[in-house]
């Protein structure tokens, strides 16, 4: 069983209801297409995104002081720290897909997450939330792609059939289609300077339909165009360096040093699609760590992370076959060797 009907009933009924919710989302295309489908509903949500790790900490709290909600809504973050939750009572829905273990149960805050009824079933934030609230369906289509769900891509074809023209599964939804186009501009659309993501966001709450993205044909499309752009460029050229990469033993490992932007996710993505190797690690250089994100088809992601952080200053985790997570350089050697040593 899923996030049951009644659950999905009261998350829409409070969103609707709420006269001043604030939402904290996940810094991607998932957390993102959330928000704004709960932005579609709640024109007076107002958006937090919450980058840097995978935890809401209790520097977030000075948002509800800020703001003052009548409702706290987080979507698609695995983790919120103890700090966070204690520091205020306004009623918090919880909205999330990856490994509930986290969860401590508290008096004003609904957890919602498919994987408390049935380990198996991570489909994503947007999914859900589309599911409760509606709207536009590419919104959440681009967002459980991005994800490396197929569960819309049935309901993206109905309503909007050019975005996948002839291309089935997720692969050639992510590489060949329009909709993963829209993929790329929600994923740059969030990097890059604070002030332009801020933009960025802010405009995409106005889109309404994918042609403004896709052909600019909208001085709003336009505005984000301009800003993607350049950070698509900037996306084709590392992975052009990282595929001159040479796996080995079945693990392949690409590090970048200097950067602008955090690609590295993205990155990974299109070499588990472009090569064979079974296990994929790319990682960027950054204040005496390194970053990484590590993808699989065939193996079972959270546990070799785990067994590799062993000894390792870092963290990471995440889904079977994406995890993420930041490795102190000097044990970064180590690291790999125990990752190819679990592989
Ligand atoms: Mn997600």
């Amino acid at each position: 069983m899923a996030i049951t009907e009644d659950e999905l009933q009261d998350f829409a009924q409070r969103i609707r209801q709420a006269s001043r919710p604030l939402i904290y989302y996940d810094d991607d295309a998932d957390g993102l297409a959330s928000y704004l489908l709960v932005h579609h509903a709640n024109r007076d949500a107002i958006g937090v995104r919450c980058g840097r790790g995978p935890e809401v900490d209790a520097e977030f709290t000075r948002k509800i002081h800020e703001n003052q909600p009548d409702l706290v809504v987080i979507l698609d973050k695995p983790r919120v720290s103890d700090e966070f939750f204690t520091s205020y009572n306004t009623p918090t829905l919880w909205l999330d897909h990856h490994d509930p273990t986290a969860y401590k149960k508290r008096g004003h805050v609904t957890y919602l997450n498919p994987r408390v009824h049935n380990d198996h079933d991570n489909r994503p934030t947007s999914y859900w939330v589309w599911l409760a609230l509606g709207g536009p369906v590419w919104i959440a289509g681009v967002g459980t792609t991005a994800d490396w769900h197929d569960s819309l891509l049935v309901d993206v074809r109905r309503a909007h059939p050019e975005l996948l023209g002839r291309v089935r599964g997720i692969k050639g939804a992510l590489y060949r289609s329009p909709l993963g186009e829209l993929v790329r501009i929600f994923n740059f659309s969030l990097k890059g300077a604070t002030k332009h993501i801020r933009g960025c966001v802010n405009t995409l709450k106005k889109i309404e339909h994918p042609k403004e993205l896709l052909t600019g044909n909208t001085p709003r499309g336009r505005f984000i165009l301009k800003h993607v752009k350049p950070i698509l460029v900037e996306y084709e050229e590392q992975l052009r360096q990282a595929q001159q990469t040479r796996s080995r033993k079945g693990v392949f490992v690409h590090i970048f040093s200097a950067h602008k932007n955090s690609l590295v996710a993205e990155v990974a993505n299109e070499l588990l699609v472009r090569r064979r190797t079974p296990l994929i690690i790319v990682g960027r250089r950054t204040g005496g760590e390194i970053k990484f994100s590590m993808r699989s088809h065939t193996r079972d992601l959270p546990p070799i992370v785990e067994k590799a952080l062993q000894g390792v200053e870092g963290y990471g985790g995440g889904h079977r076959d994406a995890c993420g997570g930041s490795v102190s350089e000097r044990d970064w050697k180590r690291f790999i060797a125990q990752v190819r040593k679990h592989v």
